[in-house]
């Protein structure tokens, strides 16, 4: 007898979250984690009722018609782009994320890459293993100090708010930020922020971290023209989503070094990363990690099973983003 929901988890997850979920549901996993096509999805969704999938899933018209019987998708994921809201709101099927489980290790992400890449860490890594350190000298990757510094954010949602506590409070930061709606007076004060229009934070930030997310309106929403603004001496974080930067239009700033340094965790069509920025040094390149750690990722995880969890069994997800 088997009256529980039968949900597919899309990609390979903690074994212990995979039991929790066997507690509740029919579950068909993928223990290989293999990368399934859009098609291939699509067959193994059929007679689902939910599904636990990750930001590279697309959750689009075409796969909710052909795949009547699904009622909620969890992403494991505080970013849901790879959701198409407004069809899915017409579907009747809820969408979930992740949020806040992973504000404070994201934020300890942007602030390491901030550093590594305005403090040359990667490129002087790289010569170090080369055997190409002979003698010490008064220049050698000499970088910008992230101390007393500009930081400026775009995006200034909870993972933000991070990065703008950790320059404030630890590493004595002015903070500038644009976002669409400012934040609150006390919010202002606790991360010592001030909001600028996009421009201005262009122009100031000695270092520019991208926490936005990804929508038709913040496609290349750094491109030529706002790199163009930027000082020669700043850094660029991008632990967003790829998309948000024009990839071409960086690597072209960086090796003209119109630009100093990047770091950059998400990348346009990746995993592919574009080959000009492979090519130049002054980036640190980390494969969309910035939630790894094992703590974090599990509490992901749980978040997303306890999605599935609480809308089968009580009719309610804790973290819609579906209206
Ligand atoms: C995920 C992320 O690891 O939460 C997000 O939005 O970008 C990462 O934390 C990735 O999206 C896989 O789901």
């Amino acid at each position: 007898m088997s009256q529980r929901p039968a949900i597919l988890v899309a990609r390979a997850i903690f074994p212990e979250v995979l039991e929790r979920l066997r507690q509740h549901f029919e579950v068909s996993d993928n223990p290989n984690d293999d990368d399934w096509s859009p098609q291939e999805l699509c067959e193994r969704l059929q007679g689902k009722a939910g599904v636990l999938t990750t930001g590279a899933q697309r959750i689009d018209t075409a796969l909710l018609q052909a795949c009547p019987q699904l009622r909620i998708v969890a992403n494991m994921a505080v970013g849901y782009n790879n959701f198409d809201v407004a069809a899915m709101a017409a579907a009747g099927v809820v969408g979930t994320n992740t949020p806040d489980v992973l504000t404070e290790t994201t934020a300890d992400f942007g602030f390491a890459l901030l550093l590594a890449a305005a403090r040359r860490m990667a490129e002087s890594e790289h010569f170090l293993r080369a055997g190409r350190w002979d003698r010490w000298a008064y220049d050698m990757f000499a970088g910008q100090d992230v101390h007393g510094s500009t930081l400026g954010i775009l995006g200034m949602g909870r993972i933000g708010q991070g990065i703008a506590r950790r320059g404030a409070h630890g590493f004595g930061m002015r903070v500038i930020y644009h976002n669409r709606s400012r934040l609150d007076a006390a919010t202002e004060a606790e991360c010592r922020a001030t909001w600028v229009s996009k421009d201005d934070l262009l122009r100031q930030a000695d270092h520019l971290v991208l926490v936005l997310p990804y929508t038709p309106q913040s496609h290349h929403v750094i491109g030529a023209a706002e790199l163009a603004l930027m000082k020669p001496t700043a850094t660029l974080v991008n632990i967003a989503r790829g998309g948000i930067v024009d990839d071409a239009a960086l690597a072209q700033a960086l090796r003209e070094r119109r630009i100093a340094a990047a770091g950059l965790d998400v990348f346009e069509g990746e995993p592919r990363v574009h080959p000009d920025l492979l090519t130049v040094p002054n980036v640190v390149l980390t494969p969309h990690i910035a939630s790894a750690t094992r703590a974090t990722r599990l509490a992901m995880a749980n978040l997303a099973a306890d999605n599935l969890i609480g809308f089968f069994t009580q009719g309610r997800a804790l973290t819609p983003v579906t209206p």
